[in-house]
């Protein structure tokens, strides 16, 4: 199949989702068209004769109030049908692409028949999709996608919820490869970042308001205090002096690393201890299954879609959210037992393996995309 992946190149869960379903799509034979305003993040360094990317242009008139990406994502889109002679288009996050893909098909023609698969990955329908001011076009877009898929079944009930679509929403959940995210240490030395008597707390995200920064550093301070302790963040974003602050008032500044965007995170994760993910609520967690699948404990909510990820007392521990003094404390009750902390990042393994395991579900999105292609069989 030739198939035309939309998604955001920036640091997050559902770029990376994108990326590497499209990277397991060219193994299997298919060719990809990633169209995103920048190379995918994970996609950087590269190569796969089956693998091209297309930039969505970044014109702007010093009329415009800033870049028109709606419009510039739809032409784009457009082009790529047209010329690569895409068989069908996967959107990741339906804000704005489902409205430019449904504005593509308007440009389009006869070709605008072309099979469209919407993939909701969780602020695109809660948080920023569901606002007064997004929201009727949100729904245009998800109403004129040919089908949908959430990537937890939190995520299907906040989509009947918010948008009232409570049919015909798959759920697919995300996904990891086990091969490239293992326990195994990777090319990360250990010493280099903390002595052999001190824990390895981690946190990777984008650092924005939702994955409640300074909830992870307190987390961590409370934790140093019981045992010396290191808390490496990747990532960056808005929050990120937020976190400095916090850390210098918690008197812990000295032991957070700060190691902003890193794009291989396969080679830092089989370093931590623990991996920290106390968000207001996640619809999935992608980074908190990557943890998982390098045999790390995640300390993370009991809210939106990690419960579906995350087995509470299994494979991590689950509080909720704000709840920095119960987090703090399943914390060290792990660290301070050897024996739980390996068998809860083995069965944190085991579940990734067992669950989540890119060859696993991948191939439902190759099943789907056969069975829309099928049904537009005038196309
Ligand atoms: O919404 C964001 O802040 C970023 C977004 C993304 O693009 O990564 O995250 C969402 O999609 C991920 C991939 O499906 C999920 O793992 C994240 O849980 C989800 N973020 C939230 O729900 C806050």
């Amino acid at each position: 199949m030739r198939i035309g992946i939309v998604c955001y190149p920036t640091y997050g869960g559902s770029g990376a989702v994108a990326t590497e379903m499209g990277r397991f799509l060219a193994r299997a034979g298919h060719t990809i068209h990633f169209i995103s305003l920048a190379r995918p993040f994970r996609l950087l360094s590269d190569f796969h004769e089956n693998i091209f990317h297309h930039e969505i242009g970044g014109e702007t008139y010093p009329l415009f109030p800033g870049q028109l990406y709606t419009i510039a994502a739809a032409v784009k889109i457009t082009e790529i049908v047209r010329h690569a002679g895409l068989d069908i288009l996967h959107l990741h996050y339906a804000l704005p692409h489902a409205i430019s893909a449904w504005l593509a098909r308007e440009m389009l023609g006869e070709r605008g028949n072309i099979p469209i698969l919407t993939t909701l990955h969780g602020t695109d329908i809660t948080l920023v999709g569901s606002k007064p001011s997004f929201h009727p076009a949100v729904k245009l877009g998800l109403d004129r996608s040919d089908r949908l898929t959430a990537v937890s079944r939190w995520l299907a009930d906040e989509t009947c919820k918010l948008f009232k679509l409570c049919g015909g929403i798959d759920v697919i959940p995300n996904f990891v490869d086990t091969s490239i995210f293992t326990p195994e240490r990777g090319g990360c030395t250990r010493k280099h970042y903390a002595a052999d008597d001190e824990k390895i707390l981690m946190h990777i995200s984008n650092f924005r308001p939702v994955k409640r920064l300074e909830d992870v550093v307190a987390i961590f301070a409370r934790v140093n205090e019981r045992m010396p302790s290191r808390l490496l963040l990747i990532g960056d974003g808005p929050d990120r002096e937020k976190a400095a602050i916090t850390a210098e008032k918690l008197g812990v500044g000295d032991r957070v690393l700060m190691l902003g965007k890193q794009p291989g995170v396969e080679h830092f994760l089989p370093l931590a201890d623990l991996f920290l993910l106390p968000s207001e609520g996640e619809s999935f967690g992608v980074a908190a299954l990557e943890a998982m699948a390098c045999g790390v404990p995640v300390i993370g909510v009991k809210a939106g879609g990690l419960p579906e990820v995350v087995a509470d007392g299994e494979s991590g521990a689950l509080r909720s959210p704000g709840d920095v003094e119960a987090m703090a404390a399943a914390a060290v009750e792990i660290l301070s037992d050897d024996g739980k902390k390996r068998e809860m990042g083995e069965a944190g393994r085991r579940r990734a393996m067992e669950k989540f395991e890119a060859g696993l579900i991948v191939p439902k999105y190759e099943a789907l995309y056969r069975e829309m292609i099928g049904e537009k069989s005038g196309y």
